[in-house]
């Protein structure tokens, strides 16, 4: 039934403008020739509202509307960072925001896909961010500001995290396995795939006595991406270039 495509972390933003070139390439190629495309989480570096006019984020929207009227299908996820991702980008892309996390069936097996920042269960201080700025009162007064004053929020948030996370150890920063293990035995998967930690591998976890599979997607940089694949050829990982 076609070819599914999953990519995630491509962390857009004008500072580097390769990986967007590079994305809209692949929007406008590779992606188009899909069946759908899954994204999961963090499109963007930084979302502050749908009503951003940034010139890279009004060419990503069309690019996205384009891919989408040409009858591929464009499901997203949201990251950790493009959180504020609503209802006005969704309605101009005609793209379709998916709960994380989110079971489909793909090739028969049930396979739940999450951005990942969820399962790393370890880094007190990122959950405790993640509860307050997902409140759907203080992104309601957020979003009310002046874009002004979300731009200065937004740079204050980020050089506050480049701060903590390089204080943070690796394992810290990494999915907790106990919580893949339960998310996958909660939900009855035997496939799950996510992003956000940037460390691309094959995991195999036992749940119940049975093996189910952890696929980690890798972030996109330096005009250099990566799209796991499935199709009638099986799980392939494409390096989109
Ligand atoms: C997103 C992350 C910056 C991590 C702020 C309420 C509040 C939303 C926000 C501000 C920041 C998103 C929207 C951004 C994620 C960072 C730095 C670290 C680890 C509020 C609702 F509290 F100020 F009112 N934000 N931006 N980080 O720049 O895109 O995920 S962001
Ligand atoms: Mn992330």
């Amino acid at each position: 039934d076609g070819e599914s495509l999953f990519i995630s972390d491509l962390h857009l933003t004008p500072d580097q403008p390769a990986t967007p070139d590079c994305f809209l390439r692949f929007l406008a190629g590779r992606a188009r020739a899909a069946r759908r495309l899954y994204i999961l989480g963090d499109l963007f570096d930084a979302w502050i509202g749908d009503d951003d006019d940034a010139p890279l984020h009004r060419a990503v929207r069309s690019a996205l509307r384009e891919l989408t009227a040409a009858g591929s299908e464009c499901a997203i996820l949201h990251g950790n960072r493009d959180f504020l991702i609503g209802r006005a980008f969704l309605r101009e892309t005609k793209c379709r925001l998916l709960p994380d996390p989110c079971l489909i069936r793909i090739g028969g097996e049930p396979t739940l896909l999450m951005h990942g920042d969820r399962l790393c269960t370890d880094d007190l201080a990122y959950q405790r961010f993640r509860r307050r700025v997902r409140n759907p009162l203080v992104k309601r007064l957020f979003l009310w500001k002046s874009l002004a004053s979300r731009r200065a929020i937004a740079a204050d948030y980020r050089r506050c995290s480049a701060e903590a996370n390089s204080a943070k150890t690796a394992t810290i920063m990494d999915v907790n396995q106990q919580a893949v293990v339960e998310t996958l035995r909660r939900h009855g998967a035997v496939r799950l795939i996510h992003g956000h930690t940037h460390r691309p591998a094959d995991h195999v976890h036992e749940v119940d006595g049975r093996a189910a599979r952890r696929l980690v997607l890798a972030e996109w940089r330096d005009g250099v991406g990566e799209a796991l694949s499935h199709s009638a050829l099986g799980w392939r990982r494409l390096v989109i270039e």
